[in-house]
């Protein structure tokens, strides 16, 4: 197929950009990092979103090459930031099907010299596992790496306590839909619940699509560690992101 050629192109021939999402404090508003989002620009076909090729480059296999590259791309970036700042990186469950993630990830770091604990992996729970135990074995390992492990789109999933349990994640990532939608008359009820399953677990949390300064307030009122979402910023260019670091005027 056309766009799976164009893809694998498209590394070496620089179409490939990361952008960079803030992540600030709730409580103090101040940047502590920032998720990793791909955006692909096809010469001809314009801006093409990950939503659309990351499933291609996963049915294809080459979400390896490509997740190989993100990761030293994102940790050569994050190396650059202040040490209070961490950089986090979504990783396709595929890649979780190949037992070197773990010397994927070392080798990232090593050759970016970034701190283990300032590398962030998201992985989203996924019908797409197949070997649940090999899925296990690589997340203890990165996590005895040091790097720190979330749980994304938390509340989405078809298992999510039990993998919540087992698995040793340093941080929840609260799915948009839960923030965003507040219709509902127990909207606010589950979020109180998710914060409070996190944070007897000691687990951070990070809420997701905030887009008004009302959900903002209700999630720090609610204990919400972290914040992400066009409130305080899209997605941006790392020089935008590293801007935003800068006292204002
Ligand atoms: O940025 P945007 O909302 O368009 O991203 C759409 C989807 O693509 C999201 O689910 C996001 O997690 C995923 N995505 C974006 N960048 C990456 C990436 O670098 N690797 C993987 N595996 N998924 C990504
Ligand atoms: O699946 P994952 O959570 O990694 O994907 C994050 C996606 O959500 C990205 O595509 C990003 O562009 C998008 N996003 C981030 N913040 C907001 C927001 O405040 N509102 C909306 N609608 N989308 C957002
Ligand atoms: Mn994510
Ligand atoms: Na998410």
């Amino acid at each position: 197929r056309r766009l799976d050629r164009d893809l694998r192109g498209a590394i070496a021939g620089g179409q490939l950009r990361l952008l960079y999402q803030p992540q600030v404090d709730l409580r103090t508003r101040k940047l502590v990092g920032a998720e990793t989002l791909m955006r692909w620009d096809h010469p001809e076909l314009g801006l093409i979103s990950p939503a659309e090729f990351i499933p291609l480059a996963e049915e294809t296999g080459l979400i390896i090459d490509l997740g190989r590259w993100i990761l030293e791309e994102a940790c050569l970036q994050a190396s650059r930031w202040p040490d209070s700042m961490v950089v986090a990186v979504n990783v396709s469950p595929i890649q979780f099907q190949q037992s070197d993630l773990v010397a994927v990830v070392t080798e990232a770091l090593r050759r970016s010299g970034l701190p283990p604990n300032r590398l962030e992996l998201e992985i989203t729970e996924s019908s797409r596992v197949t070997d649940p135990r090999l899925v296990s074995t690589i997340m203890w390992s990165l996590q005895r790496l040091g790097v720190r492990l979330s749980v994304d789109d938390f509340g989405t999933g078809y298992s999510s306590l039990i993998y919540f349990r087992d698995l040793p994640f340093d941080t929840v990532k609260i799915d948009q839909s839960f923030v965003r939608d507040r219709t509902s008359p127990d909207a606010e009820a589950l979020l109180a619940a998710i914060i409070e399953l996190a944070r007897r677990m000691r687990k951070h949390t990070v809420a997701e699509g905030i887009e008004d300064e009302t959900s903002a307030a209700l999630l720090a009122s609610l204990g919400c560690t972290y914040g992400q979402g066009y409130h305080f910023s899209r997605p941006v260019p790392v020089e935008q992101l590293l801007a935003m670091l800068e006292p204002g005027p």
